[in-house]
């Protein structure tokens, strides 16, 4: 390539730079939805393109996978962990750890509960319970207020499963006749989405009137669920859910999934200009809030062309 060493024309390379690679620990939860592959494909992208060698672990959705690559990065001193934390809990000790090791933690799209706020650095993430308040509002004003409302949920534990119910609990509050008549989780996956719709049509079919799913995964597999059943998802069945990836687009110009509230995944320039801050020994905000807005079918099919993922 044009810029190899002059050695390679006979000449004497300059020693290459002896400025150390800035070194990363990043413990993903897994690949468990389009949003979750989204996510891992911005920051491994965006580290490539800076040069920043980043050790990539995929826990396939289990904590313990995640403490073990935590304890491997800083047993590889590492210079920053991204951590993003399958659930809310059990973090304290690894993150001692990394604290004892100087080693500081960024966590993204999921939060913790931890007695001590100082075992990580920042918080790069959506506001869960806004998104899920703005769900029940939407389909309030969707459904004049009257719906029973059928709710996926996602990995138990997980902080956005956790606060999305919340969220929409309280939205849905000043309705007295929207009620949330069953919920259960479905590990924000198609397939189990796909799975707990099919219960709840065996067990409830006539009084199904919408559905509330934590990711657009989970609402895609109940999507194909009420098709399965002839029951119209996105007319008979009003669907909304978050994330907005491109497969929720689809599903809206099809006429199946009413609404989606975004959750931006593309984390990668963010996580780096917020490492590249700390480097320089800028103080960085506790919460950096991704901003989200909801999206409807109405308007889907002029907004899914400039969609990123
Ligand atoms: C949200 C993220 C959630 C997505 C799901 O930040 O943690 O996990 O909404 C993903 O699609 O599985």
């Amino acid at each position: 390539s044009e810029n190899k060493a002059p050695a390679a024309e006979g000449g004497t390379a300059a020693a290459p730079s002896a400025e150390k690679k800035l070194s990363v620990g990043f413990s993903q939860v897994g690949a468990e939805s389009a949003w979750r592959t989204a996510e891992t494909k911005s920051i491994r992208g965006e580290a490539e393109k800076r040069g920043v060698d980043l050790k990539f672990a995929d826990a396939q959705g289990k904590q313990a996978q995640q403490i073990q690559a935590l304890t491997s990065f800083i047993a590889q001193k590492v210079d920053f962990i991204v951590l993003a934390p399958v659930v809310e809990t059990g973090w304290e000790v690894v993150l001692r750890q990394a604290k004892e090791a100087n080693i500081p933690v960024i966590l993204v799209d999921r939060g913790i509960k931890v007695s001590d706020d100082s075992l990580y650095t920042t918080l790069i993430a959506s506001d869960f319970v806004a998104e899920g308040r703005m769900a029940a509002e939407w389909l309030a004003k969707q459904t004049n207020g009257k719906a029973n409302i059928y709710e996926l949920q996602g990995s138990t534990g997980a902080a956005p499963a956790i606060d999305r119910k919340k969220g929409f609990e309280e939205g849905i509050q000043q309705y007295p006749e929207m009620k949330i008549v069953k919920s259960q989780s479905a590990d924000f996956t198609r397939a189990k989405g796909k799975e707990v719709m099919e219960a709840f049509i065996k067990s409830d079919r006539d009084q199904i009137q919408a559905v509330y799913a934590h990711n657009d995964d989970m609402a895609l597999g109940a999507i194909q669920a009420l098709d399965e059943a002839g029951m119209k998802p996105g007319e008979q069945v009003t669907v909304i859910s978050v994330d907005a990836v491109k497969g929720a687009f689809e599903a809206m110009v099809a006429g199946k999934l009413n609404a989606t509230v975004e959750c931006n995944p593309l984390m990668g320039p963010l996580v780096f200009d917020t490492i590249n801050k700390l480097r320089a020994g800028e103080k960085v905000e506790k919460f950096i809030q991704s901003k989200d807005q909801l999206f409807e079918k109405t308007s889907a099919a002029q907004v899914i062309g400039s969609r990123e993922y």
